[in-house]
């Protein structure tokens, strides 16, 4: 029995040297990178992020090639985005609203009307600021190389143009998976639904929803404008994205390949920035042509005072983000 035991030891590292022989002999495996992504072909992030996956794998000559899956095929949003810390996807372009129940941080860039503008929103992202929400972002597995646009989201229904916070009142609103959203209908007097975004749709042609909030490009691709006859300018929100690297695929990186793919998401977001702006207009004219009543909002400032106890209540649980809402506020 002994005999047997030591031989066929013996056998099986006599075959695993060859093995690892064989293996130093073949060219270095290449990395093949799954990344998630909720939109559709065509759409700027959908076309940005096609761009980064040619560009690593050009750029790295082949040692990371990537493939970029469309529609949220790979799982809704909450979902990727713990398959992306686990290490199960290797990248993907998160938005931060569903962010917020994972890295408590990011809830800050949920808080309705934090940014003035978009200008804002980038001159926060793009500095020091935006570094700390990389580094909250690492700590929870995901390496943020770059931020996306997002625009200013806006609140459309089925039923009647919103000018004032009192015609919110009733209605059945689809939010992100995030409580704070839910705490913003409230305060506006309506019903909060957290839904996947793949599910709005039949939602709002069966009457589960009287409407949803999002920004021109996402209201169009989803065909939510289909359906849904008023488009509302509260522009409430402007949540910035990530192009997000897992961070197990992140650290079995070579310096020189870390550095490479960091270039190439740069490139990604600026390319994704500059289409943002012309797809907006696009997006725009598209759902005017089908017949969207659009109308301004005149008095924001009605919707602002009514988020007092949004910030209240979130201040409260989360005193320690109190300074970051200052810088933000103050980087204005
Ligand atoms: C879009 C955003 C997506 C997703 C979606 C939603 O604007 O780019 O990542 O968050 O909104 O409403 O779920």
């Amino acid at each position: 029995m002994q005999t047997k035991t030591i031989k066929s030891g013996a056998l099986l590292s006599a075959s695993t040297i060859t093995a690892s022989m064989m293996l130093f002999a073949a060219p270095v495996q290449a990395e093949d990178w799954r990344g998630w992504n909720i939109h559709p072909p065509g759409y700027p992030n959908t076309v940005a992020l096609e761009a980064f996956a040619e560009a690593i794998e050009e750029d790295t000559e082949g040692r990371v090639t990537a493939r970029v899956y469309n529609n949220a095929v790979l799982g809704d949003q909450p979902d990727a985005i713990e398959q992306t810390r686990s290490g199960a996807l290797n990248f993907a372009n998160f938005n931060m609203g569903p962010m917020g129940p994972i890295v408590k941080e990011t809830n800050v860039l949920s808080l309705p009307f934090i940014f003035d503008d978009v200008d804002h929103m980038h001159r926060v992202m793009d500095g020091e600021i935006g570094e700390r929400f990389a580094d909250a972002l690492a700590e929870q597995n995901l390496i943020a190389l770059s931020w996306f646009d997002s625009g200013a989201r806006s609140l459309y229904n089925t039923e009647k143009p919103i000018k004032t916070p009192a015609d919110v009142e009733g209605l059945k609103i689809r939010v992100m998976n995030n409580d704070l959203y839910v705490d913003m209908i409230e305060s506006l007097g309506g019903n909060a639904t957290p839904m996947a975004y793949g599910e709005v749709y039949q939602s709002l042609t069966t009457g589960v929803l009287d409407g949803a909030e999002n920004n021109y490009p996402s209201f169009e691709s989803s065909n939510h404008y289909e359906v849904v006859g008023y488009y509302s300018l509260t522009e409430h929100l402007i949540i910035p994205e990530c192009l997000c690297i897992a961070k197990s695929s992140w650290e079995a990186l070579s310096e020189e390949d870390q550095e490479i793919i960091e270039a190439a998401a740069i490139e990604a977001s600026e390319m994704q920035r500059q289409l943002w702006v012309e797809s907006s207009e696009e997006s725009k004219q598209k759902v005017l042509d089908a017949g969207v009543e659009i109308n301004e909002v005149e008095d924001k400032a009605e919707f602002q005072e009514l988020m007092q106890p949004v910030y209240d209540d979130f201040i409260a649980e989360n005193p320690e983000l109190e300074s970051l809402i200052e810088d933000i506020r103050s980087a204005s």
